[in-house]
């Protein structure tokens, strides 16, 4: 009578003990062009390589409103913006709604999220977690902590969150399987990286994107009220560092007030043993602005050089903390039954079409990178083509942890997909919908679909259609809607379109589209 309950103990603990352990990293605006498994145009990043070499590299990740809070509340939720609520970064998160680390963790997992959250609300959900306020600070960050309260950390915000990850992997329960979200800030905008990645990097030269120097002449109205020109709009002092004083007695390119405050503030955090250091480096991209006094593409040149050189430092101090998630798994035989992924929360333009940021539909900043390694369960090297979307992320931790994926939750388990048992996903269309509008970079509202081989984009403010044959012309230039010869497929993807709202109930653009 007595044997029994303890043995059912027994066999629940044994049981939990092999349910997998479930690893997320995400960090913000890293774009898989900026990852040597994806490309080795730009970077070497063996730590995050070595994920893909021994699990599975996803070509076609996509996310489905490309910004940060809304790609966060989709982790959460496995639904779209229009369902979970979260449509822009300028909302907040509802905290009551039920979401993926609430389901493990009434079914017995411990969870933690460590990094930025930037959803406004406080988590919940989690057995543990400190997050960055809003965008977060590269240095000496500050955490918000559980009960409420803000303190700063001494060192580098991708360090930092690394460690305070690890430091809970040590300190859990080790008798229960655990999730943990490590939310890096970088490689997001301002793109300070630490002193040992800028001396590296700022001595680099990097190739240039064919549309760097594109004009925006003959493209739709989208394309003229945007602003995120890397030439107009990324700044010389808050973005790139050049010391304000070398920009004073130029008129075209003095800083204003703001600017100089937003520099200060970004130097003034740096220990000052760095900073003297830093600012040194740093130095030759003043001195050469004096000297040249650059215009147009001649400055757009250098500034996109720079831009390079620190976004791709911030990116090696990225790989460099993965690879101490790596050591820790390998050291404390956690990497075996653990579910590891690496993404981003989006996409990210470097250079392209000439500009920075995201938010656009077109590939490159709807893509994202992602890759998982679950070993014995996914085959090292395994290339998915098929297109995913980061709703399915939450339906595919449920699953793979033996869990049920609730009905509400829109995207679809990628288990079977990566274990080898699905070659095809049930689902030929990726829907998208972006509203941050009137806002930052000052993209307008669009929704669409992404076929494999067709993208159609409705940009409804201004009642604007392009179409792309994604198979001629990957960079999304040549918009085919008025083309006669595409008439029929028009009318098909704007068929498909219209079901595919219907499906995920989206109600914003209602009605029959022409
Ligand atoms: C900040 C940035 C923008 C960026 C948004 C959203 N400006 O506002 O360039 O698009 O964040 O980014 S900054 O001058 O404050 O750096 S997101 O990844 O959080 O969605
Ligand atoms: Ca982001």
């Amino acid at each position: 009578m007595r044997l029994l309950p303890v043995l059912m103990l027994f066999g629940l603990a044994a049981h939990a003990q092999q349910r997998p352990n479930i690893i997320y990293i995400m960090s913000d605006d890293h774009d898989a062009k900026a990852i040597s498994a994806y490309s080795k145009e730009l970077i070497s990043t063996p730590n995050i390589d070595r994920i893909a070499r021994e699990g599975a590299i996803f070509n076609n990740a996509f996310v489905a409103n490309s910004i940060c809070g809304p790609a966060r509340a989709t982790l959460l939720t496995g639904q779209f913006s229009h369902k979970n609520g979260m449509k822009d970064n300028l909302l907040r998160f509802d905290s009551s709604k039920v979401t993926m680390p609430k389901l493990l963790q009434a079914g017995g997992y411990q969870t933690a999220i460590v990094g930025k959250w930037h959803l406004k609300s406080y988590p919940t959900g989690f057995d543990f977690w400190k997050v960055l306020p809003g965008q977060g600070l590269y240095v000496e960050p500050r955490f918000i902590n559980m009960q409420g309260d803000t303190s700063t950390y001494h060192g580098y915000a991708t360090d930092v969150i690394t460690e305070e990850g690890l430091k809970w992997l040590d300190n859990r329960d080790k008798n229960k399987p655990f999730l943990l979200l490590l939310h890096h800030k970088a490689p997001h905008r301002y793109f300070l990286p630490p002193l040992k990645f800028v001396e590296a990097y700022t001595k680099k030269t990097f190739p240039e994107p064919a549309t760097l120097y594109l004009s925006m002449e003959g493209h739709g109205k989208a394309w003229q009220l945007q602003t995120m020109s890397i030439l107009k709009d990324m700044k010389l002092s808050s973005d790139l560092k050049v010391d304000p004083a070398y920009l004073m007695d130029i008129p075209s390119l003095k800083p204003d007030s703001a600017e100089i405050a937003y520099y200060n503030a970004i130097f003034n955090r740096i220990p000052k043993e760095d900073r003297a250091r830093m600012k040194e480096i740093y130095k030759e991209r003043g001195e050469l602005i004096q000297r040249l006094k650059p215009q147009g593409n001649e400055l757009l040149k250098y500034k996109y050089q720079w831009y390079m050189q620190d976004y791709l430092a911030c990116v090696a101090s990225v790989d460099e903390n993965v690879g101490r998630v790596l050591e820790y798994l390998d050291k404390n035989n956690l990497a075996k039954n653990t579910l590891l992924i690496y993404t981003s929360d989006q996409g990210m333009y470097l250079g392209q079409n000439g500009w920075f940021d995201k938010r656009w539909m077109y590939d490159v900043s709807m893509r994202t990178p992602l890759m998982m390694r679950w070993p014995g369960h996914i085959k090292p090297g395994k290339q998915i083509n098929q297109m995913v979307q980061n709703i399915d992320y939450a339906p595919s931790f449920l699953n793979a942890v033996g869990q049920k994926i609730p009905d509400w939750m829109q995207g679809i388990s990628l288990v079977p997909l990566v274990t080898g048992k699905q070659t095809v996903l049930p689902r030929k269309n990726l829907y998208y919908h972006f509203y941050e509008y009137k806002a930052d970079h000052t993209v307008l509202q669009h929704l669409g679909v992404r076929g494999e081989r067709y993208k159609l984009i409705y940009f409804y403010p201004v009642n604007e259609w392009e179409l792309y044959d994604l198979k001629t012309d990957s960079q999304e230039l040549i918009n085919l809607v008025n083309v006669p010869e595409y008439q029929k497929i028009l009318k098909e993807m704007k068929a498909i379109l219209m079901k595919l709202r219907d499906q995920y109930d989206d109600h914003e653009v209602a009605g029959e589209l022409h």
